[in-house]
């Protein structure tokens, strides 16, 4: 059976761009058809200046959305990463595998870096060594599929590289896994700058969709939506990137194409009235559902205690192997 990994960092309140890339395709597609680990990677949420306890309650409100957004603990593994030790041991192997070179390429880390800097902050070692743990993550379970938005693909990229590397210097240790990304809406931007994608880590919330913002903030935040020059609603992701995000979003929402659903807009107002109403809708059952378990505190606690069991049992013995091949002592 098909083994898939994703996962989501707690760096802020979970954004409709991690629902759709992400969450959504988790819950409806992924967890259905394949052997399926889910993680709240908390430990990638060190790598930029943090405050403990916020980490905490983003990890915990990250959980319950995503048995909120409809992962059953029945069919998948929901864990935390720091539940389970396999993921830093692993990624100490993998940093003698990897060079520096090909960690300082990697745009998040220039992006964040710089950032940090702008900010007067120093750049966490940790920041550029994360995608190596996240390679960790993927490579300690024989991952063959890795669902996630656009902006992940360069780490896949690494993760496969790191794969092959170790394999042809050790003896065959890890599957060489893929990405994998949504039809539509793999990357979505952010509605006041249609130019850069919608992260949950901004500062400015203003053009960023939260999965537990009221009805009324999201219709505000999509009609108030940076637009385009011209009146024609068009499919244009490099001429009228506002209206793309719109369009992109809005087929999500509603299982239509991009470009087909231009064609029946006459103003920019009309969309961007369909496409507020189509993302409350869809987001109304999962802020229904996180209310609920939010007060349920007791079954997030066992869903997690026993993911932790199972996704321990799965990456202990690929881990260890890799120990082996790499030349450390047997235990
Ligand atoms: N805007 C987006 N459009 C589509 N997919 C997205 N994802 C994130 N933002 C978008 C996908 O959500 C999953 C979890 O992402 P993550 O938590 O690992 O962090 P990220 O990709 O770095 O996302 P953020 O929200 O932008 O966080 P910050 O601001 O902290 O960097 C991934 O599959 C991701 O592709």
């Amino acid at each position: 059976m098909t083994r898939i990994f994703s996962g989501i960092k707690p760096t802020g309140h979970l954004t409709l761009g991690n629902y759709l890339g992400a969450l959504r395709r988790w819950a409806e597609v992924d967890q259905y058809r394949a052997d399926a680990l889910f993680s709240v990677v908390d430990l990638h949420a060190l790598t930029v200046e943090h405050d403990p306890a916020r980490v905490r309650r983003l990890s915990r409100q990250a959980v319950t959305l995503m048995l909120a957004a409809g992962l059953d603990p029945e069919l998948c593994t929901v864990f935390v990463q720091s539940h389970v030790d396999e993921h830093v041991r692993l990624s100490y192997l993998l940093e003698c595998t990897a060079t520096d070179g090909e960690l300082r390429r990697m745009i998040q880390f220039k992006e964040k870096g710089a950032h940090a800097r702008a900010a007067g902050q120093s750049v966490r070692l940790s920041l550029l060594t994360y995608p190596v743990l996240m390679a960790a993550d993927i490579l300690a379970y024989g991952t063959d599929e890795v669902p996630v938005g656009e902006d992940q693909t360069q780490h896949v990229e690494l993760t496969r590289d790191l794969a092959v590397r170790f394999n042809q210097r050790y003896g065959h240790t890890f599957t060489v896994p893929k990405a994998t990304h949504p039809p539509v809406a793999a990357r979505v931007m952010d509605l006041q700058d249609p130019t850069s994608k919608m992260g949950k880590s901004h500062e400015s919330g203003a053009g960023i969709v939260y999965l537990l913002d009221d009805a009324d903030v999201v219709r505000k935040k999509i009609m108030r939506a940076v637009t385009d020059s011209g009146l024609q609603v068009e499919y244009d992701r490099e001429g009228k990137p506002g209206i793309a995000n719109l369009l992109e979003v809005l087929a999500a929402c509603s299982g239509g194409n991009p470009s087909e659903l231009a064609g029946a807009y006459e103003s920019y107002g009309a969309l961007k009235k369909d496409t507020a109403e189509a993302v409350v809708e869809l987001l109304r059952p999962v802020r229904e559902r996180h209310a609920r378990l939010a007060s349920d505190s007791g079954h997030v606690e066992e869903v997690l205690r026993k993911g932790a069991e199972r996704a321990r049992g799965m990456a202990r013995p690929r881990v260890d192997a890799a120990y082996r091949a790499i030349g450390l002592l047997p235990r």
